[in-house]
């Protein structure tokens, strides 16, 4: 069936023909939009010989002309293909299009009355016939023809008057770089002198309620822009540089060349309705996606192979970003942990692929935390072994040498080799082999010498048997036993299956601190003690290391909570009220080094160490836990609380947020021991949403909070992205045997809306965030996923896809659970009509 063919990397031809220059007029309308086109040809001297074939899907073909004589292509449900000269020749089409119809929000749609595209990955071929492949690149020339106020495309205006607009984008790019807004909207402005002295005109675009909610982003934007020139000499390229907010969105943002579109929630924010996390994020996806007009744009990919190449890269970009303008031990924990809880469950599973992958059915699917995250610590990686000065000059040779072109991970590696001598051929192997390496540890210590040898081991993952190992740095330091730094970092490199290191003249067996920094995304394995792990938290100079040791420790005693009967132990308890006693701490690091690992991380512990994962029992574990530590330091935690109080008005700056992330992790424990007053309190008190939703969700842990919810509602109804996170809370903090009722009754809320992205996110998608609620026994909650998954994939297949990924953990529970789970997708695989996205997810789970 050729809906479900399988794209493979190795298959890669060029295109036959380029496009030199591409010009379009919308005349846009809710359901019958007309999209004129006139396409200039070139033959592409690299290409085999092929047939002409332009992709289309969903479209109404109107009229098409080559060289201005009428033709009647060939037109298929996947594109279109007619005879062309053998010379150079202009195309010319007319289709028509419904964005109103359109719920798929890929291509034209409308969102809330505005008109907006987002084609990444193939969406351009569901405005117009065109070679939707991002090696053909050109620039393009855009005329929108609407009775909206607000008419913008990429690039820089060309021209307006009533009722229409031109735009023209000198610089070459692909089709999924295109983009169009039309509606009623109101510009939040701003301004921007690059360091060459050109002034560029900045706005962003969102409805007029919310033009009070965009100066944080605004001056996000500025600070990219500063930044990306400091660090790496990257200039702005237009005159002029557009942002519009929208509420229905498939992802976080859009890089569309000059005319970022992004969803509301990623702009939008005021110190009541945004959190501190929320405003961390907006800095980061505002960034993120302007450092794509390098990363991305000025130099795109090939292929959708290549998607690391301009992911993995801005995604290490926009978190040297973070840490620059925020604490980096504290950005580092945030990544590694994301790398933990999300990508080692991805590598671990069925759903595995590497940073490149080989195949696909739909590229849509690939926009993982693979291609993303550990594409970026891959990028982080060879940052740790060339240096950043060899890092820099490997980039600006990159940049000089690419720019305007489609490249590939080869061309970005052969750059950094180039510049630094280096062979990386090695390296290479974290672009193909998929799976998260095991870094087993052995030591001993003779007359002075410490022997640290490192074995490496790969397992394997779906269509990948067998792995070569990696080249990959592991930094390392060495304590004495009186907590001084008897050798500080040294980044080894491994290369080999198994290897050793050796540290001469040491006085005393020293403490190993591995993988500083998480300088490789591997697990360690390694026999150790409580005690050890307890020094580490207490003395480790590496923040990120301390923060590991503490999770270790917490490891070691909830598993010995489930499986041995054993109470809290002492030695986890006593470290946890150093770390509440250390007052000289960063309260952010301190907040961090409080928290459990999750329930989902441990269930993966669980499965590693060949048990069946039991979700109700890791709950309870963990919720002994959280009780116990309540108990012991109730003094301490109060005292914690106090000092974590900010003064001043609220500011979303590294130390405020800070302060009340710590306030808000203190306050949770304490309402173990309180009943929930201080959080009541804290609450009633609150002028920001950090501090409301903190204390709301420190209610909510404890069973309590009916009240709050209903103030909360009450006064937020109105606003569409605080009412997410009123229902993602509930469905996240719901006791487990209430956690599938309070899912249902919110999608029978009246501001439930299965059409918008981020309330089935907030709704469905935080079920499953709920491990023990939707792994009930009585397997309920898998059930109740697959139908809403049968559901959306009829309204939105991209989104169905992605709430599947639910299931990938199947094999890790017991033959009871992985049964009832293979029923749901096999059921799901049976449904009717079911898209390429959703069924692609669904075989490659069931395999
Ligand atoms: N390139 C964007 C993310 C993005 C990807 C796909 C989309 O639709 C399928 C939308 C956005 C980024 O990295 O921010
Ligand atoms: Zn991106």
């Amino acid at each position: 069936m050729s809906d479900t063919e399988t794209i493979h990397l190795a298959d890669y031809t060029p295109p036959g023909w380029l496009v030199e220059r591409t010009e379009l007029t919308f005349r846009l309308h809710p359901t019958a939009t007309r999209v004129i086109s006139r396409l200039r040809f070139r033959r592409n001297p690299r290409a085999p010989e092929q047939a002409f074939f332009l992709h289309g899907e969903d479209l109404t073909l109107i009229s098409a002309r080559i060289d201005g004589q009428e033709i009647t292509p060939e037109v298929t449900d996947k594109g279109l293909t007619c005879d062309v000269p053998a010379g150079d020749f202009t195309f010319e089409a007319e289709v028509e299009i419904s964005p109103e119809d359109n719920t798929r929000l890929e291509g034209l749609y409308m969102s809330g009355g505005i008109y907006c595209t987002q084609c990444e990955a193939e969406g351009f071929r569901r405005i117009t016939y065109y070679p939707d492949r991002p090696d053909v690149m050109a620039p393009f020339h855009v005329r929108v023809e609407s009775d909206m106020p607000v008419l913008l495309s990429n690039g820089n205006k060309a021209g307006e008057g009533e009722g229409w607009a031109e735009w023209d984008d000198p610089w070459p790019k692909p089709a999924y770089l295109f983009a169009l807004v039309a509606g009623d909207l109101k510009a939040h402005p701003g301004a921007f002198t690059t360091a060459s002295g050109k002034d560029v005109e900045l706005n962003i675009w969102v409805r007029e309620a919310d033009l009070g909610k965009c100066d944080f982003a605004m001056e996000a934007l500025i600070k990219s822009m500063r930044w990306d020139e400091e660090k790496y000499g990257r200039e702005y390229d237009l005159d002029i540089f557009n942002l519009v907010a929208v509420s229905d969105f498939n992802m976080g943002a859009m890089e569309n060349k000059g005319l970022n579109i992004f969803n509301s929630k990623l702009v939008l924010a005021s110190p009541e309705t945004a959190t501190d996390g929320t405003y961390e994020r907006i800095e980061a996806v505002i960034a993120h996606e302007y450092f794509h007009n390098w990363t991305g744009n000025r130099i795109t990919c090939r292929d959708w192979f290549q998607l690391s190449l301009k992911e993995g890269l801005t995604v290490f970009r926009d978190q040297q970003f973070t840490s620059d303008m925020r604490s980096a031990p504290v950005k580092r924990i945030e990544d590694a942990g994301l790398m933990r809880s999300h990508q080692f469950r991805e590598d671990g599973g069925p759903l595995a692929h590497p940073v490149r992958p080989e195949s696909f059915v739909e590229i849509n699917n690939f926009y993982t935390v693979t291609v993303y995250e550990k594409g970026a610590e891959v990028i982080g990686m060879l940052h740790r072994l060339v240096g950043p000065e060899a890092y820099r000059k490997a980039l600006d040779l990159y940049f000089e040498r690419h720019d305007g072109e489609a490249a590939t991970v080869e061309d970005w590696l052969r750059v950094f080799e180039d510049s630094t001598g280096r062979d990386l051929s090695q390296f290479k192997r974290w672009y193909s082999q998929a799976g998260t390496p095991r870094l087993n540890v052995e030591e001993s210590f003779k007359d002075g010498t410490y022997t640290l040898t490192l074995e490496q081991q790969t397992p394997p993952t779906p269509g990948q048997e067998r792995k070569l190992p990696f080249h990959m740095p592991v930094a390392v330091g060495l304590l004495s036993p009186n907590g001084d730094e008897a050798v500080p970092t040294q980044v080894l490199e491994l290369t080999e299956p198994r290897q050793s290191f050796t540290f001469e003249g040491l006085g005393a067996r020293p403490i190993l601190s591995i993988n500083r920094d998480f300088s490789a995304p591997v697990i360690v394995t390694r026999k150790t003690t409580a005690a050890e792990e307890a020094f580490l938290l207490a003395s480790d100079t590496d923040p990120f290391n301390r923060w590991d040791a503490g999770r270790a420790l917490a490891r070691r005693t909830l598993q010995q909570m489930m499986h041995e009967g054993s109470s809290p132990s002492h030695v986890y308890l006593g470290a946890i009220g150093q770390v509440l006693a250390e007052h000289g701490l960063d309260p952010a690091l301190r907040a961090r080094l409080l928290g459990l690992p999750g329930e989902d991380e441990l269930a993966a512990d669980e499965a590693a160490a060949g048990r069946a994962a039991d979700p109700a029992r890791i709950h309870k574990a963990r919720e002994s836990l959280k009780d116990a530590v309540a108990r012991m330091h109730v003094g301490a935690l109060q005292r914690t609380y106090m000092e974590a109080q900010t003064e001043g008005p609220y500011a979303p700056d590294a130390e405020q947020s800070g302060k009340r992330l710590l306030a808000n992790a203190a306050l949770s424990l304490l309402s173990r021991g309180d009943g929930g007053d201080t959080a009541r309190e804290q609450f009633a008190r609150a002028d920001n949403m950090t501090l409301s939703l903190g204390a709301l969700q420190a209610l909510l842990s404890i069973g309590s909070g009916e009240a709050e919810l209903a103030a909360f509602e009450e006064r937020w109804r109105g606003d569409e992205l605080v009412m997410d996170m009123w229902m993602s809370q509930q469905v996240q903090l719901a006791a487990p045997e209430r956690a599938l009722e309070v899912t249902r009754r919110l999608t029978e809320h009246p501001a439930f809306n299965a059409k918008n992205p981020n309330r089935l996110r907030a709704v469905i998608g935080a079920l499953p965030a709920n491990a023990a609620g939707f792994h009930d026994a009585s397997g309920e909650g898998y059930a109740f996923l697959a139908d809403w998954l049968i559901r959306t994939d009829k309204v939105n297949p991209q989104i169905a896809a992605r709430l599947s990924t639910a299931f990938q953990t199947w094999k890790r529970y017991g033959e009871r659970r992985q049964e009832m789970i293979q029923a749901q997708l096999a059921r799901v695989a049976e449904a009717e009509g079911l898209s390429r996205d959703l069924r692609e997810m669904v075989v490659r789970m069931r395999a």
